[in-house]
């Protein structure tokens, strides 16, 4: 049986080739190990491909597999319809955030869909196919355990997008690089955040980390690593241990995530000791009323000493903002500006406010005094804008009432505003991610 996996164009991002399918590819590698020759996988790559040329690219296969997220469904929604006109017999498979937040919905568009991780579900779909029963929905409830499972194969996608240059920061340029990913979960509760693994951090054993990193230095000489966990440097100094001496033992530099409070010093010398050269720091806010408002659960004078930490050990600080939160005060801006001027991060990557289906601001606006408009397709849901281009401009997604529980509503007009102010500023100095 033929079984492909198709992304997307990626065009929302600037560089769609820096969007590296790791939940594809981790899915790929468990069919390869329980059915090996019984299946012919593939991956087909549509990233950078016009939508209307991308069916040219698509070869026929029995079983085709979607990752669907919210911003990409609509893509992914005429790709199917595509696909469905040139092969008509095949089926589609999905999985991913959209199809844990919209079941119903999804079903409409693939014969069947996983809800919760795929990992256990993928194999009992393509079993249940070969058998010739398969069902609408498959759903993992528990949590699975990741050491039981292969780090990702990457031969599936074509070998010159495996690696790219640029992957650290300014100073490491040039250094061939790639992202991984070795946890899920977040403990947090941010009501901005559609992550789908609430609960306990799960992070994969320290010698299957060190495994996939020789795996990637071996077979595409790779020497700089980008974490996409949501920590990378983690708040159990026990925890953060085991993982950082994973990666030190490979002789990587690396860039990664970590909480703005919590982490302890030695855990930072142990990151800088182990290859570390950035940490992205999401504070999401200079307001300490917003962040309460959105339970980010996260002091910033206790941000500043981390931040002074990671300086004396000569690691440099990437600023993840938002704009537009609940209970801003009216000069936001200028509050953002002052903190950047203080802070000095080499980074800062400014994102709008965007109710994304899966957050509790999306569940429930009423709650935060929001009204969100359902006319925007959720293909706009962007959440940085104006980073390269000045031009840019953002839609409106939402707007607030103009008495909110937090006190009065800042219109979208004000928000766009602030958001603009605050990209020139840090395009003016070259520090907009
Ligand atoms: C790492 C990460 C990325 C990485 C890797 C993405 C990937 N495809 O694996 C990168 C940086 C590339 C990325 C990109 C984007 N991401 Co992202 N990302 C995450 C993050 C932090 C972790 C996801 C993860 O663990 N992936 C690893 C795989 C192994 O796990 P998984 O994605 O959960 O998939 C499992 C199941 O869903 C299921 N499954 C998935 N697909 C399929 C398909 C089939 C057929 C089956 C049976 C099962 C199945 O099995 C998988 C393994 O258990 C989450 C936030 C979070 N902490 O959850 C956001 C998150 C998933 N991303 C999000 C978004 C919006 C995007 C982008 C659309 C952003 C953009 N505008 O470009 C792109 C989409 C690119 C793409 N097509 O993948 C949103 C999704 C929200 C939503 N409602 O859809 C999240 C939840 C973050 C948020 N804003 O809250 N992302
Ligand atoms: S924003 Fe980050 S800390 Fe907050 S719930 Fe989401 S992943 Fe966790």
């Amino acid at each position: 049986m033929r079984v492909g996996f198709v992304n997307t164009s990626g065009r929302q991002n600037e560089k769609p080739f820096r969007i590296d399918p790791l939940g594809a590819l981790y899915l790929l590698t468990i069919l390869e190990r329980d059915f090996g020759d019984r299946l012919e996988l593939d991956y087909t790559d549509l990233r950078g491909v016009a939508e209307d040329s991308a069916i040219y690219h698509v070869p026929e296969r029995d079983v085709y597999l979607h990752y669907i997220t919210t911003p990409e469904i609509a893509e992914i929604q005429r790709n199917v319809a595509r696909i469905r006109r040139s092969y008509p017999k095949a089926l589609h498979l999905a999985g991913g955030p959209h199809a844990n937040i919209f079941p119903e919905e999804s079903l409409k568009t693939f014969d069947a869909i996983c809800i919760g991780e795929g990992e256990k579900i993928l194999p009992q779909m393509i079993r249940d196919i070969l058998d010739k029963k398969l069902q609408k929905t498959y759903r993992e409830t528990g949590a699975i355990n990741l050491d039981e499972y292969p780090y990702p194969l990457r031969k599936y996608l074509p070998k010159s997008a495996i690696v790219d240059t640029g992957m650290l920061t300014r100073k490491h340029e040039a250094l061939l690089g790639t992202s991984l990913l070795v946890s899920r979960g977040c403990p947090f509760n941010c009501h901005f955040c559609s992550n789908q693994y609430k609960g306990p951090t799960r992070v994969r054993a320290p010698r299957l980390i060190t495994e996939e990193i020789e795996y990637l230095k071996r077979e595409y000489g790779v020497q700089a690593l980008l974490f996409k966990d949501d920590q990378a440097i983690h708040v159990n100094k026990e925890l953060s241990r085991s993982v950082l001496e994973a990666i030190g033992k490979t002789g990587m530099l690396w860039r990664g995530q970590s909480r703005a409070n919590g982490i302890h010093p030695d855990s930072v010398r142990l990151a800088k000791e182990s290859g570390c050269v950035e940490i992205a720091v999401a504070i999401e806010s200079v307001s300490p009323k917003a962040l309460k408002i959105m339970n980010k659960n996260i002091d910033l004078a206790k941000a500043k000493d981390y931040f002074k930490v990671l300086r004396q050990n000569d690691i440099e600080i990437k600023l993840l903002l938002i704009l537009g939160l609940p209970g801003e005060p009216k000069d936001i801006a200028q509050q953002t500006i002052d903190f950047i001027e203080e802070t000095q991060p080499s980074n800062v990557s400014l994102s709008i406010l965007c109710p994304i289906p899966g957050s509790a601001i999306w569940n429930d606006p009423a709650k935060f005094g929001m009204k969100i408009d359902t006319s925007v397709p959720f293909e706009k849901y962007m959440f940085a804008f104006g980073r390269f281009d000045g031009e840019e401009k953002a839609p409106h997604f939402f707007e607030y009432e103009k008495v909110t529980p937090f006190g009065e509503g800042m219109s979208m007009d004000e928000i766009v505003a602030n958001h603009e102010k605050v990209q020139a500023y840090l395009r003016d100095r070259k520090i907009n991610f």
